[in-house]
Formats: structure tokens, C-alpha cells, sequence
């Protein structure tokens, strides 16, 4: 533990550095190719994500905006005072900013797996919140964790915007839900942004940007296993493909290889045929009822849903 300021503290889970050779080893091998959305996130891989947030198609950050602005208060008043808020994958810590004069907690927790970027935006926070109390932890919420030993009981929330549990399968994301729920505790609430079912035209128009950047954003991610695993992949060798599959209920984004190739990586030749593709992220999406029933098979109570006019994104309130 750090103590940076008597209202600023740090802990550090030291979570371990993301392996992208590993990751590649294994879901290379298997058909199809797939590997975590999660290594889309280097440096330029979150800048690009923040320039697709500000998109004419890309309606889920504004979305959620809009309610968070619209219902602070009544989402502060369901939380109640005293309370100890913590924000999954805090990033920027921008959105949290919509809630907390509202919410006015006892604590913010916001926690991230970048240290850099927790430090920086937890600072900037404690400099623009003078009254806030801020512990931020860093470690990887996609595996095992807990909260530090010393949080408070206070009255518990977790925080959880943007829809980013759409980009976990849905058993994964119930596994999920209950790891926040133990984390929590009893009584524990959790504010949770979750993308909404719609025509596939518009999901298609939101993955399919006219401007290029998704499929920059996709293509980021050879970029960076040239930069870190010293490869020489021709990014423009692969296209960039994104879908609405009704099936799975989910947007699929892949990299389709335009020509028959073998990819070396640390000694290890992948092949790839003309139109095979490596499977990089799912965006699932959910109608309110069937995201509650995912809660409800979680553990958790159902207790309030905001949803936009146009009925394009919700947030829920859960307890546990
Ligand atoms: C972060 N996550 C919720 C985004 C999504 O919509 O699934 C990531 C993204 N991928 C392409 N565009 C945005």
C-alpha cells in the first residue's frame, strides 16, 4: 500500500503483465484463430477506442451519458450515503465524474489493470474532487481477485459502464457478476452498462464506422505484435470484418486474412488460407429482460433499469 496523500492511497495487486505471445500460442491453434479483445488496449489501441466513443454510429458512450446525466440523482438516492464506490476498469475516469456530486461517496475505489493510467486519472480526480477520498487498486478484474483487506464496510457499489461486460461471454460474464457480488458483499449494489438489442442495421453501422476507425482500432492489434514481438505482419493483409449474428446475439469482429500466408511469431509458423480469419472481439447484446435473467441467474436482484427514449442502451441497478 501507497500513501500518496492523506485522500489519495494505492495498492497495488502487481497483476501480471497481459501475455500476447501466450495468448497468441494458444488461441492460433485453435479454429477458428481467436484472441482476447482485451489486447486491444495498448496506448494507441485506447486512443483509437476514445476516438470511436465520440463517432456519429457509435451511440453507446453518448447514450450512456445522457442517462447517467438525466438519472445521477435518482442512482445516488437508490446507493444512499456512506457509500464506498468502486469503478470496474476505470480508465479515463471520465464517466464516474456524471455521479459523483450526485453520490457524494465516503470512498472512491476506482480500480484498472494500467498503473500509469490509474495513477494519472485518480490524480487528476483528487485534484478537481478536493473532498474525495480515493484508494485505487490496480489489478486485472478478468481474473481472480478481492478487494484490498482494509476497505471499508461502508455501503458498497460497484460501478460498471460502458457495456463492457457484453464483450464477455455470457457464462464468463455471470461468472463475473459473482465475483463482483462477493467482492461487494451482502447488500452490495452494482450500476452496470449494458448495450441493447436493436436493428442490425444500426449495430452494423456502429462495429463498420464510415470513417475506418473500428476497423484501425481491429487492425491495431497487429500493429502491436509487430511492435512488441518484433513480426513483420503486413497489416494491410488482413481486412477488417465486423457482423451482427443473430444466433449468438452478438456483434463479431474478425481479421481476414486477403491472401494465403504464413505468419511467424517467435519461431512458430501460423498458416493462414485466403478469407480465414483471426476471431478478435464479441460485443454481446441483451434486452433488458434477458440481461435481469442473466442477473437473476447470478445471484443477483434486479432492482431498477434506465433505458433511452430510442431504447438503445440501459443502465441497471443490481443488489446482491
Ligand atoms: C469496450 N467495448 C464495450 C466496445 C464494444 O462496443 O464492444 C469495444 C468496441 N469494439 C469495437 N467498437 C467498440
Amino acid at each position: 500500500l501507497q500513501q500518496h496523500t492523506a485522500d489519495f492511497q494505492f495498492h497495488d495487486f502487481a497483476p501480471k503483465s497481459e501475455d500476447l505471445s501466450q495468448a497468441i500460442q494458444s488461441g492460433w491453434s485453435e479454429k477458428p484463430k481467436n484472441i482476447s479483445p482485451k489486447f486491444f488496449y495498448d496506448q494507441r489501441g485506447s486512443q483509437l477506442f476514445d476516438k470511436i466513443c465520440q463517432l456519429d454510429e457509435y451511440y453507446v458512450t453518448r447514450t450512456e451519458i445522457m442517462l447517467l446525466e438525466k438519472h445521477a440523482n435518482e442512482i445516488a438516492k437508490n446507493i444512499g450515503d456512506n457509500s464506498c464506490l468502486i469503478e470496474m476498469g476505470s480508465g479515463s475516469s471520465k464517466k464516474i465524474r456524471l455521479i459523483l456530486e450526485a453520490l457524494r461517496p465516503a470512498l472512491y475505489m476506482p480500480i484498472d489493470i494500467s498503473r500509469e493510467h490509474l495513477i494519472e486519472s485518480a490524480s487528476l480526480l483528487a485534484k478537481d474532487y478536493s473532498w474525495l477520498k480515493i484508494n485505487a487498486v490496480c489489478l486485472d478484474y478478468s481474473e481472480q481477485w478481492n478487494l484490498p483487506d482494509e476497505t471499508p464496510r461502508l455501503n458498497r457499489a460497484a460501478f460498471f459502464p460502458g457495456s463492457s461486460i457484453g464483450n464477455f461471454h455470457p457464462l464468463q460474464a455471470s461468472q463475473l457478476l459473482q465475483q463482483m457480488s462477493q467482492a461487494l458483499g451482502k447488500g452490495g449494489k452494482i450500476i452496470i452498462g449494458v448495450d441493447l438489442k436493436k436493428p442490425e442495421k444500426q449495430l452494423n453501422a456502429a462495429y463498420n464506422d464510415k470513417n475506418g476507425i473500428t476497423a484501425e482500432f481491429n487492425k491495431n492489434l497487429l500493429h502491436r505484435i509487430n511492435r512488441e514481438l518484433f513480426c513483420d505482419i503486413n497489416p494491410d493483409s488482413f481486412s477488417h470484418n465486423a457482423f451482427y449474428s443473430h444466433s449468438h446475439n452478438r456483434i463479431e469482429m474478425h481479421l481476414v486474412s486477403n491472401q494465403q500466408q504464413v505468419i511467424s511469431i517467435q519461431g512458430i509458423d501460423y498458416h493462414f488460407d485466403k478469407g480465414e480469419s483471426i476471431h478478435t472481439e464479441c460485443s454481446y447484446k441483451y434486452s433488458a429482460s434477458d440481461f435481469q435473467q442473466l442477473a437473476v441467474n447470478s445471484g443477483l436482484t434486479p432492482l431498477k433499469c434506465w433505458i433511452d427514449n430510442e431504447a438503445k442502451f440501459s443502465i441497471h441497478l443490481l443488489e446482491y
